[in-house]
């Protein structure tokens, strides 16, 4: 087995370029012409191919390096025969360039004043490449060697130049278009004194060809090569083209992911694949929204995702005088979860009623007693500690998805719902099961107060097991509230009243609370759900039960 030393074989008239992502390491296998690292300059980033297939001894470059023709990129254990033409690199044919250059249709002897066509010019061996950008529009005044449209072949991008001035005013590809050596690109008009220069700089250099002996494709800095570039930076550019390496650029494509909409990660804001993984990620796990999906879905979730026909597009205007404000931040986050949880879970609701003549009785006498105390017992708080005692008794309750699995929670943090004027929050009275309802009284107070203010920090909303909405304070008989998903059910609780209930002999007036347990079917089936709904009103109707 022989060790090879890869290097970077001629890549045109380009001094130093950076390396900007290392595509293999250190054990892994790779095949003749295989990228291994990709570089850039501030035109162009082609990727660099081995030579030679093998396993990968030594990483000879690191991010950032600088590299040039005949650095070593790595060593390779070459794989049998294959080993032996890596040599040199150096020697690898570069391509000569024609000495006239078929870039510019001016001639380049006299300043040219009228139309004059800008053809694409010698970039190696490529064939049909397609235009990924176009960087000016008719009317743009253009510099000579401006760049006019960034091309792609498969393993390098680069800048194709204006070899003339002038004011654009045909431009003859589009994004999209595959364009060879010599096709029109566009035409100038009252260029100046300008395609001499260009035309000099693209016959002197060197179309860079490279060819590492055991590849037989190699990058091709190309046009971009030929051209003394113009201050250019990466990331920063013209019109907002994202930066990435070719090789991204096609994991891009081939997962349809717009590269425009990716945040790069990488140094000066490149995109890397890593980016594109995450970015996918988030898509399919609904974390994020591409702007296609969300142009789909105007009114938060078109539904176009789950085969529904698109949210209905109203010009509300057409019917009356109408005015438009933005959601709050708050109805926003809740909404996208709200919504999440409503399509994702099977859930149903069980309505009941609890009498709790004697606990509100016990409630305002507690009250009277306190009233020095400041602190206001509500019923709320007795609920809360009527559903730790349930959620002990039936502990599934209690728990979470996870995949296949359960989590049974072992401590009882008790949400509740809280209206603010900036939309709904979940505030969190932590380990209500050690607490008392003087306590849990006054933390709720204090946890509204907080919610009303707009004051609730993370942690005030953060590892609820269960959570209570209730709609007492207000009025309605029952509701059926929307799990807070990762918990698996949530009591609705609404105004009680007064209501003749019949007590085996007679009608008695009883004060009863209207209860709407919403349960997930994937973990609670409906017999637990009315067990639990049934213990609740055992222990309202009489609270000594909580002790038990
Ligand atoms: N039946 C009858 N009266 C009730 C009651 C009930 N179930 N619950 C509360 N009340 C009474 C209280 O006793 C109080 O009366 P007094 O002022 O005479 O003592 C009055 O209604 C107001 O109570 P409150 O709403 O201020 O206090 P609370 O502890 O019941 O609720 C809080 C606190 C923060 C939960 C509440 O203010 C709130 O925001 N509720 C709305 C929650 C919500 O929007 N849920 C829907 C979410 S959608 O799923």
């Amino acid at each position: 087995m022989a060790m090879v030393e890869v290097q970077v074989p001629d890549i045109g008239d380009f001094d130093e370029v950076t390396v900007i992502e290392l595509l293999v390491k250190v054990g892994d296998t790779v095949k003749a012409e295989q990228s291994l690292i990709t570089v850039e300059s501030d035109k162009a980033s082609m990727e660099i191919p081995s030579s030679t297939a093998g396993v990968v001894k030594e990483m000879r470059v690191a991010l950032g390096d600088k590299v040039k023709q005949g650095s070593v990129v790595l060593v390779v254990e070459a794989a049998g025969a294959a080993a032996a033409p890596v040599a040199a690199p150096a020697a690898a044919v570069a391509a000569p360039a024609p000495a006239a250059a078929p870039v510019v249709a001016a001639p380049a002897a006299a300043p040219a004043l009228g139309p004059v066509e800008v053809r694409v010019p010698d970039i190696g061996d490529f064939k049909d490449v397609a235009v990924i950008e176009v960087m000016v529009k008719p009317g743009d005044t253009i510099k000579v060697e401006q760049s006019l449209i960034t091309v792609e072949s498969d393993k390098a991008s680069m800048e194709i130049p204006s070899s003339a001035a002038g004011v654009l005013k045909e431009l003859k590809v589009k994004v999209g278009d595959t364009v060879n050596i010599g096709d029109l690109l566009a035409v100038l008009e009252g260029a100046v004194a300008a395609a001499a220069p260009a035309a000099a700089a693209l016959a002197a250099a060197p179309v860079a060809v490279a060819s590492a002996p055991a590849a037989a494709q190699t990058p091709v800095a190309a046009a971009a090569a030929a051209v003394a570039a113009p201050a250019h930076t990466p990331g920063g550019n013209t019109v907002g083209l994202p930066h990435a390496s070719p090789s991204v650029r096609k994991f891009a494509r081939e997962l349809g992911v717009p590269l425009d909409e990716v945040k790069g990660s990488g140094p000066k804001g490149r995109i890397t694949a890593e980016d594109i993984q995450a970015f996918t990620k988030a898509v399919m796990s609904g974390a994020a929204q591409t702007k296609a999906q969300a142009a789909k879905a105007p009114a938060g979730g078109g539904g176009s995702e789950l085969g529904l026909i698109p949210w209905p597009k109203v010009d509300f205007a057409k019917f009356g005088p109408i005015e438009r404000k933005e959601m709050s931040r708050i109805k926003k986050i809740s909404g996208a979860n709200l919504l999440r949880n409503a399509v994702m879970i099977p859930a149903v609701t069980n309505h009941d009623d609890a009498d709790i003549t004697d606990l509100e009785a016990f409630r305002v006498s507690t009250n009277k007693e306190n009233e020095k105390s400041g602190v206001k017992v509500t019923m709320l708080a007795f609920l809360i500690k009527a559903c730790v005692a349930a959620l002990k008794k039936f502990p599934e309750f209690n728990s979470s998805l996870d995949g296949d699995a359960l989590i049974y929670k072992q401590y009882y943090h008790i949400g509740f719902a809280a209206d603010t004027p900036n939309g709904l929050v979940v505030p969190v009275i932590k380990d209500a099961d050690k607490k008392g309802i003087l306590q849990i009284s006054q933390e709720m107070g204090e946890l509204a107060k907080k919610a009303r203010d707009g004051k609730l920090g993370p942690a005030d909303m953060s590892g609820a097991t269960f959570t209570i909405s209730s709609l007492g304070g207000i009025g309605g008989k029952y509701f059926t509230p929307i799990i807070n998903a990762p918990e698996v059910a949530i009591l609705g609780v609404c105004k009680s009243t007064m209501e003749p209930v019949w007590d085996g002999k007679q009608f008695v007036p009883r004060l009863m609370l209207p209860l709407s347990l919403t349960w997930d079917h994937r973990v609670i089936d409906g017999a637990a759900a009315a067990r639990f709904n049934a213990f609740l009103g055992q222990i309202l109707s009489d609270f000594r039960r909580v002790l038990l």
